[in-house]
């Protein structure tokens, strides 16, 4: 039995920090960073069954073409991703009456819709990103047995062709689910390698007056290459929710709007345009 230290629930027996019960949540959800764009999604649907929201964390369920769908904010980075990714597992995976494990599990489908800076000239302000594999810059997954499911050589080339500084943690790659790629990947999209970091000025090379570990760090990305396969875009949350799907059994797949050009130092003219576009494309592919 788990101790209610340790699995926290609300008085009306819902999940500590997404505030929901069970019953709330679809088995296909929508991730958005931002609690505004939840509304910018379910204003397609059908029908809107249930809302809530505790801090950042703002969840709706309805119907789009026929589907039962969940939208969920996790707000911003890996941290966050923690909390929704083990409190939405317990809805489904977990006996809350009991406080058991489940024998008999369910896989949820994951979709984060989010935004993203590009690393490539070539993946120009606007476009969109499918992570194929994300490598996480943050330490949080390092909390877990990782072993198992991230991509040892890839992690590895990367260290060494960023010659990584260990003391910041060792980064960690997990690839998305194909099953879902397949469903919702298509040539309006690049597919990727994305970095996941775990803040957004030091952590992602930006300098305003903090000067940083690794002033190189953009540019060694950007060059680097493993038997193909270059990093792309850099964002807060694709390689946790990534390798917390992974280890807790549920297909995910992050899309991203790419809305700044670092290598360019461009940024769109209208973001919200992008966003807009990448989640009419996004409901359409999950609907089919
Ligand atoms: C930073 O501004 C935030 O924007 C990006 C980053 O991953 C980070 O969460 O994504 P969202 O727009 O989905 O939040």
């Amino acid at each position: 039995m788990i101790q209610s230290s340790e699995l926290i629930l609300n008085p009306d027996g819902s999940v500590y920090h997404l505030n929901l019960k069970p019953e709330n949540i679809a088995h296909d959800i929508i991730f958005v960073g931002d609690q505004n764009r939840v509304e910018k999604i379910t204003k397609h649907f059908d029908a809107v069954e249930f809302s809530t929201q505790k801090r950042e964390f703002k969840t709706q369920t309805g119907i789009y073409k026929g589907k039962r769908m969940s939208v969920m904010s996790t707000g911003i980075g890996p941290d966050n991703i923690d909390i929704v990714m083990n409190e939405l597992d317990a809805l489904v995976n977990i006996d809350l009456e009991t406080r058991k494990p489940k024998t008999d599990l369910t896989t949820l489908n994951i979709v984060r819709i989010g935004t993203s800076g590009s690393l490539q000239a070539d993946i120009p302000v606007d476009s969109f990103v499918m992570s194929a594999y994300a490598i996480g810059l943050d330490n949080m997954l390092r909390s877990y047995l990782i072993d198992t499911i991230s991509e040892k050589d890839i992690e590895e080339a990367f260290i060494n062709q960023t010659n990584w500084d260990l003391r910041k943690g060792k980064p960690y790659v997990v690839k998305g689910s194909e099953t879902l790629a397949n469903k919702i990947f298509s040539d309006k999209m690049h597919k990727g390698f994305t970095g996941t970091a775990g803040g957004f000025y030091g952590p992602q090379g930006r300098v305003l007056r903090l000067e940083i570990q690794d002033k190189e760090l953009n540019h060694k990305m950007d060059n680097f290459n493993y038997k193909g396969i270059r990093m792309t875009n850099l964002e807060m949350e694709t390689a946790a929710i990534y390798g917390l799907g992974k280890l807790l059994g549920h297909e995910c797949l992050s899309l991203n709007a790419i809305i700044a050009n670092r290598a360019t130092g461009n940024f769109s003219d209208d973001p919200y345009k992008a966003v807009e576009e990448l989640i009419a494309y996004t409901l359409n592919k999950l609907a089919e």
